[in-house]
Protein backbone atom coordinates (compact mmCIF):
# COMPACT_ATOMS: atom_id res chain seq x y z
CA UNK A 1 0.00 0.00 0.00
CA UNK A 2 1.44 3.50 -0.71
CA UNK A 3 -0.16 6.68 0.69
CA UNK A 4 1.37 10.28 -0.67
CA UNK A 5 1.20 13.37 2.25
CA UNK A 6 1.19 16.55 1.73
CA UNK A 7 -0.51 19.43 2.93
CA UNK A 8 -0.66 23.63 2.28
CA UNK A 9 -1.89 23.88 -0.56
CA UNK A 10 -3.20 27.33 -0.37
CA UNK A 11 -4.81 27.50 -3.19
CA UNK A 12 -5.58 30.97 -4.54
CA UNK A 13 -2.44 32.72 -2.54
CA UNK A 14 -1.59 35.70 -3.95
CA UNK A 15 2.17 36.91 -4.04
CA UNK A 16 1.28 40.77 -3.47
CA UNK A 17 -1.19 41.65 -5.72
CA UNK A 18 -0.34 39.04 -8.40
CA UNK A 19 -2.20 36.08 -8.57
CA UNK A 20 -1.01 32.55 -9.22
CA UNK A 21 -3.13 30.47 -10.91
CA UNK A 22 -1.02 29.18 -13.44
CA UNK A 23 1.05 27.56 -10.87
CA UNK A 24 -1.36 26.08 -9.08
CA UNK A 25 -2.64 24.47 -11.99
CA UNK A 26 0.73 23.47 -13.25
CA UNK A 27 1.21 22.07 -9.58
CA UNK A 28 -2.16 19.96 -9.40
CA UNK A 29 -1.20 18.65 -12.65
CA UNK A 30 1.80 17.40 -11.63
CA UNK A 31 0.07 15.95 -8.73
CA UNK A 32 -2.05 13.97 -10.27
CA UNK A 33 0.35 12.62 -12.86
CA UNK A 34 2.34 11.92 -9.42
CA UNK A 35 -0.17 10.44 -7.73
CA UNK A 36 -0.26 7.88 -10.92
CA UNK A 37 2.67 7.34 -12.31
CA UNK A 38 4.28 6.22 -8.36
CA UNK A 39 1.23 4.16 -7.86
CA UNK A 40 -0.70 6.19 -4.89
CA UNK A 41 -3.21 4.45 -3.24
CA UNK A 42 -4.61 7.04 -0.56
CA UNK A 43 -3.88 10.66 -0.77
CA UNK A 44 -3.23 12.90 2.61
CA UNK A 45 -3.71 16.40 2.66
CA UNK A 46 -3.11 18.01 5.97
CA UNK A 47 -4.92 20.96 5.78
CA UNK A 48 -4.83 24.48 4.84
CA UNK A 49 -6.34 23.72 0.86
CA UNK A 50 -7.29 26.93 0.70
CA UNK A 51 -5.70 30.01 1.26
CA UNK A 52 -8.93 31.98 3.31
CA UNK A 53 -11.83 30.84 4.10
CA UNK A 54 -13.74 32.32 0.84
CA UNK A 55 -12.06 30.85 -1.86
CA UNK A 56 -12.63 32.28 -5.10
CA UNK A 57 -14.86 30.29 -7.72
CA UNK A 58 -11.45 29.85 -9.99
CA UNK A 59 -9.58 28.44 -6.97
CA UNK A 60 -12.71 26.19 -6.54
CA UNK A 61 -12.67 24.85 -10.02
CA UNK A 62 -8.86 23.42 -9.70
CA UNK A 63 -9.55 21.97 -6.54
CA UNK A 64 -12.68 20.01 -7.71
CA UNK A 65 -11.24 19.71 -11.21
CA UNK A 66 -8.27 17.63 -9.58
CA UNK A 67 -10.25 15.77 -7.26
CA UNK A 68 -12.26 14.31 -10.02
CA UNK A 69 -9.38 13.57 -12.37
CA UNK A 70 -7.17 11.80 -9.64
CA UNK A 71 -10.92 9.88 -8.12
CA UNK A 72 -11.71 9.06 -12.20
CA UNK A 73 -8.37 8.58 -13.63
CA UNK A 74 -5.30 6.57 -11.42
CA UNK A 75 -5.27 3.87 -8.65
CA UNK A 76 -5.94 6.05 -5.93
CA UNK A 77 -8.49 4.42 -3.66
CA UNK A 78 -9.20 7.03 -1.40
CA UNK A 79 -8.45 10.85 -0.65
CA UNK A 80 -8.86 12.21 2.80
CA UNK A 81 -8.74 16.03 3.09
CA UNK A 82 -8.43 18.14 6.71
CA UNK A 83 -8.75 21.19 7.38
CA UNK A 84 -6.25 23.76 8.08
CA UNK A 85 -6.68 27.01 10.31
CA UNK A 86 -7.03 29.09 6.85
CA UNK A 87 -9.61 26.42 5.61
CA UNK A 88 -13.69 27.23 6.39
CA UNK A 89 -14.74 23.68 7.79
CA UNK A 90 -18.55 24.80 6.16
CA UNK A 91 -17.14 25.27 2.91
CA UNK A 92 -14.94 22.20 2.72
CA UNK A 93 -17.70 19.97 4.35
CA UNK A 94 -20.31 21.40 2.04
CA UNK A 95 -20.08 18.58 -0.75
CA UNK A 96 -18.92 15.81 1.91
CA UNK A 97 -21.86 13.59 1.10
CA UNK A 98 -21.71 13.82 -2.59
CA UNK A 99 -17.68 13.42 -2.44
CA UNK A 100 -18.08 10.25 -0.29
CA UNK A 101 -18.99 8.59 -3.29
CA UNK A 102 -15.99 9.32 -4.97
CA UNK A 103 -13.93 7.78 -1.87
CA UNK A 104 -12.73 11.45 -1.16
CA UNK A 105 -13.52 11.94 2.99
CA UNK A 106 -13.72 15.33 4.41
CA UNK A 107 -13.36 16.23 8.05
CA UNK A 108 -13.29 19.55 8.76
CA UNK A 109 -15.60 19.48 12.31
CA UNK A 110 -14.99 17.65 15.47
CA UNK A 111 -18.33 16.33 16.08
CA UNK A 112 -17.63 12.91 17.43
CA UNK A 113 -14.13 10.67 17.17
CA UNK A 114 -16.17 8.36 15.19
CA UNK A 115 -16.03 10.91 12.32
CA UNK A 116 -12.65 11.44 12.85
CA UNK A 117 -10.95 7.83 12.16
CA UNK A 118 -11.03 6.14 9.30
CA UNK A 119 -10.80 2.66 8.41
CA UNK A 120 -10.12 2.23 4.76
CA UNK A 121 -9.66 -0.71 2.32
CA UNK A 122 -7.24 -0.75 -0.38
CA UNK A 123 -7.48 -3.98 -2.63
CA UNK A 124 -7.06 -6.82 0.55
CA UNK A 125 -5.13 -4.73 3.06
CA UNK A 126 -7.05 -2.12 5.37
CA UNK A 127 -5.39 0.78 7.28
CA UNK A 128 -6.73 3.08 9.80
CA UNK A 129 -6.60 7.28 9.18
CA UNK A 130 -7.22 9.67 12.18
CA UNK A 131 -8.18 12.35 10.27
CA UNK A 132 -7.85 14.97 13.12
CA UNK A 133 -8.30 18.71 11.69
CA UNK A 134 -6.93 22.08 12.49
CA UNK A 135 -7.65 22.24 16.32
CA UNK A 136 -9.92 25.41 17.29
CA UNK A 137 -9.52 26.87 21.28
CA UNK A 138 -13.21 27.80 21.01
CA UNK A 139 -14.18 23.89 19.51
CA UNK A 140 -12.00 22.20 22.51
CA UNK A 141 -13.06 23.91 25.34
CA UNK A 142 -15.11 27.17 27.37
CA UNK A 143 -13.03 30.14 28.05
CA UNK A 144 -13.15 31.58 31.21
CA UNK A 145 -13.05 35.20 32.00
CA UNK A 146 -9.62 37.26 33.05
CA UNK A 147 -7.59 33.87 32.18
CA UNK A 148 -4.11 35.00 31.45
CA UNK A 149 -2.76 34.10 27.99
CA UNK A 150 -0.34 31.33 29.33
CA UNK A 151 -3.50 30.00 31.11
CA UNK A 152 -5.15 29.91 28.14
CA UNK A 153 -2.13 28.26 26.37
CA UNK A 154 -1.47 25.40 28.95
CA UNK A 155 -4.91 24.37 28.89
CA UNK A 156 -5.29 24.09 25.01
CA UNK A 157 -2.46 22.22 24.62
CA UNK A 158 -3.79 20.15 27.20
CA UNK A 159 -6.87 19.71 25.45
CA UNK A 160 -5.29 19.10 21.84
CA UNK A 161 -3.28 15.97 24.01
CA UNK A 162 -6.27 14.30 25.66
CA UNK A 163 -8.28 14.76 22.20
CA UNK A 164 -5.09 12.95 20.10
CA UNK A 165 -5.23 10.35 23.42
CA UNK A 166 -9.26 9.68 22.73
CA UNK A 167 -8.19 9.46 18.62
CA UNK A 168 -5.63 6.91 19.50
CA UNK A 169 -8.02 4.53 21.64
CA UNK A 170 -10.87 4.66 19.37
CA UNK A 171 -8.45 3.80 16.68
CA UNK A 172 -7.07 0.86 18.72
CA UNK A 173 -10.14 -0.50 19.33
CA UNK A 174 -11.04 -0.85 15.44
CA UNK A 175 -7.74 -2.65 14.90
CA UNK A 176 -8.23 -6.45 14.33
CA UNK A 177 -4.95 -7.36 12.50
CA UNK A 178 -2.81 -4.62 13.68
CA UNK A 179 -3.18 -2.79 10.83
CA UNK A 180 -1.13 0.46 10.25
CA UNK A 181 -2.15 3.50 12.42
CA UNK A 182 -2.12 7.24 10.39
CA UNK A 183 -2.28 10.56 12.53
CA UNK A 184 -2.90 13.72 10.78
CA UNK A 185 -2.87 16.85 12.18
CA UNK A 186 -2.62 20.55 11.15
CA UNK A 187 -0.82 22.51 14.14
CA UNK A 188 2.73 23.51 15.52
CA UNK A 189 4.32 20.93 17.49
CA UNK A 190 7.29 21.37 19.14
CA UNK A 191 10.47 19.23 18.14
CA UNK A 192 14.08 19.82 17.79
CA UNK A 193 14.68 21.16 13.87
CA UNK A 194 12.06 23.74 13.60
CA UNK A 195 13.95 26.63 12.22
CA UNK A 196 12.99 30.27 12.76
CA UNK A 197 12.19 32.20 10.15
CA UNK A 198 9.95 29.95 7.94
CA UNK A 199 7.32 32.26 7.81
CA UNK A 200 4.35 30.56 9.33
CA UNK A 201 5.30 30.59 12.70
CA UNK A 202 5.69 34.44 12.44
CA UNK A 203 2.77 35.10 11.00
CA UNK A 204 0.55 32.65 12.62
CA UNK A 205 2.26 30.61 15.30
CA UNK A 206 2.18 33.51 17.70
CA UNK A 207 -1.46 32.55 18.96
CA UNK A 208 -1.22 28.93 18.47
CA UNK A 209 -0.52 26.43 20.86
CA UNK A 210 2.80 25.13 21.15
CA UNK A 211 2.76 20.80 21.92
CA UNK A 212 5.14 18.43 22.22
CA UNK A 213 5.58 15.40 20.42
CA UNK A 214 4.70 13.07 22.89
CA UNK A 215 1.28 13.95 22.51
CA UNK A 216 1.22 11.48 20.04
CA UNK A 217 0.78 7.78 20.93
CA UNK A 218 2.97 4.76 20.28
CA UNK A 219 0.17 3.42 18.35
CA UNK A 220 0.50 5.89 15.35
CA UNK A 221 3.20 4.44 12.83
CA UNK A 222 3.20 7.92 11.02
CA UNK A 223 1.92 11.22 11.57
CA UNK A 224 1.22 13.12 8.54
CA UNK A 225 1.35 17.17 9.84
CA UNK A 226 0.73 20.47 8.23
CA UNK A 227 0.94 23.58 9.11
CA UNK A 228 4.82 24.59 8.74
CA UNK A 229 6.21 25.12 5.36
CA UNK A 230 9.43 23.81 5.01
CA UNK A 231 9.72 19.78 5.24
CA UNK A 232 11.10 18.67 8.17
CA UNK A 233 10.72 15.96 10.90
CA UNK A 234 10.08 16.39 14.17
CA UNK A 235 12.34 15.79 17.24
CA UNK A 236 14.53 14.10 15.03
CA UNK A 237 11.68 11.66 14.77
CA UNK A 238 11.69 9.53 10.93
CA UNK A 239 7.95 8.67 10.88
CA UNK A 240 6.62 12.35 12.74
CA UNK A 241 6.44 14.78 9.99
CA UNK A 242 5.59 18.21 8.14
CA UNK A 243 5.51 17.38 4.53
CA UNK A 244 5.41 21.50 3.78
CA UNK A 245 3.83 23.53 1.24
CA UNK A 246 4.15 22.50 -2.48
CA UNK A 247 4.76 26.53 -3.56
CA UNK A 248 6.94 28.90 -2.22
CA UNK A 249 4.24 31.02 0.10
CA UNK A 250 6.69 34.23 -0.02
CA UNK A 251 9.65 35.81 -1.23
CA UNK A 252 11.12 33.85 2.64
CA UNK A 253 10.54 30.72 1.15
CA UNK A 254 11.95 31.00 -2.46
CA UNK A 255 15.37 29.30 -2.01
CA UNK A 256 13.54 25.97 -0.39
CA UNK A 257 13.01 22.81 -2.13
CA UNK A 258 9.03 22.07 -1.55
CA UNK A 259 8.26 18.21 -1.16
CA UNK A 260 5.63 15.63 -0.28
CA UNK A 261 6.46 12.31 1.34
CA UNK A 262 5.77 9.10 -0.10
CA UNK A 263 5.10 5.79 2.45
CA UNK A 264 5.54 2.16 1.25
CA UNK A 265 3.66 -0.57 3.35
CA UNK A 266 5.14 -3.70 2.74
CA UNK A 267 6.85 -5.72 5.47
CA UNK A 268 7.83 -2.27 7.10
CA UNK A 269 7.15 1.31 6.43
CA UNK A 270 9.47 2.81 4.23
CA UNK A 271 9.83 6.65 4.07
CA UNK A 272 10.30 8.79 1.09
CA UNK A 273 10.60 12.74 -0.15
CA UNK A 274 9.89 12.98 -3.27
CA UNK A 275 10.58 16.97 -5.18
CA UNK A 276 8.20 19.23 -6.18
CA UNK A 277 9.44 20.78 -9.65
CA UNK A 278 9.51 25.05 -9.48
CA UNK A 279 6.31 26.05 -11.44
CA UNK A 280 7.79 29.85 -11.32
CA UNK A 281 11.08 31.43 -10.31
CA UNK A 282 10.90 33.52 -6.89
CA UNK A 283 14.15 35.69 -6.22
CA UNK A 284 14.52 38.02 -3.11
CA UNK A 285 16.98 40.33 -4.04
CA UNK A 286 19.09 42.83 -0.61
CA UNK A 287 21.21 45.58 -0.66
CA UNK A 288 22.43 49.00 -1.31
CA UNK A 289 21.92 50.26 -4.65
CA UNK A 290 25.29 48.52 -6.12
CA UNK A 291 24.37 45.25 -5.00
CA UNK A 292 20.84 45.71 -6.15
CA UNK A 293 21.83 46.35 -9.50
CA UNK A 294 24.59 43.82 -9.47
CA UNK A 295 22.22 41.68 -8.80
CA UNK A 296 19.34 42.14 -11.28
CA UNK A 297 21.93 42.30 -14.23
CA UNK A 298 22.97 39.05 -13.43
CA UNK A 299 19.43 37.62 -13.06
CA UNK A 300 18.73 39.28 -16.26
CA UNK A 301 21.21 37.17 -18.05
CA UNK A 302 19.71 33.68 -16.91
CA UNK A 303 16.81 34.99 -19.20
CA UNK A 304 14.17 33.07 -16.97
CA UNK A 305 10.80 34.13 -16.08
CA UNK A 306 11.60 35.39 -12.28
CA UNK A 307 9.24 37.30 -10.07
CA UNK A 308 11.01 39.63 -8.04
CA UNK A 309 11.30 41.37 -4.79
CA UNK A 310 13.73 43.70 -3.95
CA UNK A 311 14.42 44.97 -0.57
CA UNK A 312 16.68 48.18 -0.29
CA UNK A 313 18.91 48.76 2.63
CA UNK A 314 21.17 51.52 1.73
CA UNK A 315 22.04 54.58 4.37
CA UNK A 316 21.11 57.07 1.52
CA UNK A 317 17.41 58.00 0.01
CA UNK A 318 17.45 57.14 -3.71
CA UNK A 319 14.17 59.09 -4.44
CA UNK A 320 14.14 57.61 -8.28
CA UNK A 321 14.76 53.80 -6.97
CA UNK A 322 12.21 52.26 -9.22
CA UNK A 323 12.70 53.93 -12.35
CA UNK A 324 16.30 52.89 -11.75
CA UNK A 325 15.14 48.94 -11.45
CA UNK A 326 12.97 49.35 -14.28
CA UNK A 327 15.56 50.97 -16.39
CA UNK A 328 17.63 47.61 -15.00
CA UNK A 329 15.08 45.14 -16.37
CA UNK A 330 13.41 46.79 -19.47
CA UNK A 331 12.99 43.86 -21.60
CA UNK A 332 14.15 40.86 -19.76
CA UNK A 333 11.57 38.38 -18.02
CA UNK A 334 11.67 39.73 -14.61
CA UNK A 335 8.71 41.52 -12.99
CA UNK A 336 9.43 43.20 -10.13
CA UNK A 337 6.39 42.49 -7.48
CA UNK A 338 7.46 44.91 -4.69
CA UNK A 339 9.93 47.15 -3.76
CA UNK A 340 10.48 47.26 0.31
CA UNK A 341 12.77 50.27 1.61
CA UNK A 342 13.90 49.50 5.27
CA UNK A 343 15.80 53.08 4.79
CA UNK A 344 12.73 54.74 4.27
CA UNK A 345 10.17 53.12 6.81
CA UNK A 346 11.68 54.39 9.85
CA UNK A 347 11.90 57.71 8.64
CA UNK A 348 8.41 58.33 7.65
CA UNK A 349 4.83 57.29 7.42
CA UNK A 350 4.44 58.55 4.17
CA UNK A 351 3.99 56.30 0.99
CA UNK A 352 7.60 54.48 0.05
CA UNK A 353 6.98 54.63 -3.43
CA UNK A 354 4.63 56.60 -5.30
CA UNK A 355 1.74 53.74 -5.87
CA UNK A 356 2.39 51.47 -2.85
CA UNK A 357 -1.19 51.47 -1.16
CA UNK A 358 -3.39 49.88 1.58
CA UNK A 359 -3.34 46.80 -0.51
CA UNK A 360 0.22 45.49 -0.87
CA UNK A 361 0.94 46.36 2.86
CA UNK A 362 -0.15 43.28 4.82
CA UNK A 363 -2.16 43.70 8.30
CA UNK A 364 1.07 43.79 10.38
CA UNK A 365 3.02 45.97 8.48
CA UNK A 366 -0.04 48.55 9.10
CA UNK A 367 -0.11 48.01 12.29
CA UNK A 368 3.83 48.28 12.53
CA UNK A 369 3.12 51.69 10.87
CA UNK A 370 0.54 52.82 13.26
CA UNK A 371 2.80 52.07 16.13
CA UNK A 372 5.21 54.39 14.84
CA UNK A 373 2.45 57.32 14.47
CA UNK A 374 1.84 57.25 17.78
CA UNK A 375 5.00 56.81 18.85
CA UNK A 376 4.76 54.02 21.21
CA UNK A 377 7.32 52.72 23.56
CA UNK A 378 9.74 50.28 22.63
CA UNK A 379 9.24 48.16 25.87
CA UNK A 380 5.25 48.39 25.13
CA UNK A 381 5.73 47.28 21.46
CA UNK A 382 5.93 43.82 21.65
CA UNK A 383 3.42 43.23 23.79
CA UNK A 384 1.21 45.13 21.41
CA UNK A 385 1.85 43.24 18.83
CA UNK A 386 1.44 39.87 20.13
CA UNK A 387 -2.06 40.90 21.49
CA UNK A 388 -2.71 42.28 17.74
CA UNK A 389 -1.52 38.99 16.28
CA UNK A 390 -4.34 37.03 18.31
CA UNK A 391 -6.97 39.28 16.99
CA UNK A 392 -6.04 38.92 13.71
CA UNK A 393 -5.50 35.02 13.88
CA UNK A 394 -9.38 35.29 15.29
CA UNK A 395 -10.53 37.07 12.91
CA UNK A 396 -8.95 34.54 9.87
CA UNK A 397 -10.49 31.35 11.96
CA UNK A 398 -14.03 33.16 11.61
CA UNK A 399 -15.85 30.83 9.01
CA UNK A 400 -17.13 33.40 7.12
CA UNK A 401 -19.30 30.55 5.38
CA UNK A 402 -20.63 28.99 8.22
CA UNK A 403 -24.33 30.95 7.86
MN1 LIG B 1 -1.80 26.48 8.53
Amino acid sequence: MKILHTSDWHIGKQLYTKKRYDEFSQFLDWMAETVKSQKIDILLISGDIFDTTTPSNRAGELYYNFLHKVANDSSCRHIVITAGNHDSPSFLEAPKEILKFLNIHIVANIDDIESEVLKLSVNDEEIIICAVPYLRDRDLRESVLGESIEDKEQKLIYAISKHYQSVAEYAKDLQRNNEPIIAMGHMFVRGDSSKIGDGVRELYVGSLAHVGVDIFDECFDYVALGHLHIPQKVGGKENIRYSGSPLAMGFGEAKQQKSVVILDFNDKMEITKLDIPKFQHLKQIKGDLNKIEKQLKELKELGQSTWVEVEYNGKEVVGNLSAIIDDIIKDSKIEILRIKSKTYKHKTLKQTKANESLEELDVYEVFDKCLEYYDVEDTQKDGLKALYKEVVTNIQEDDKRAE
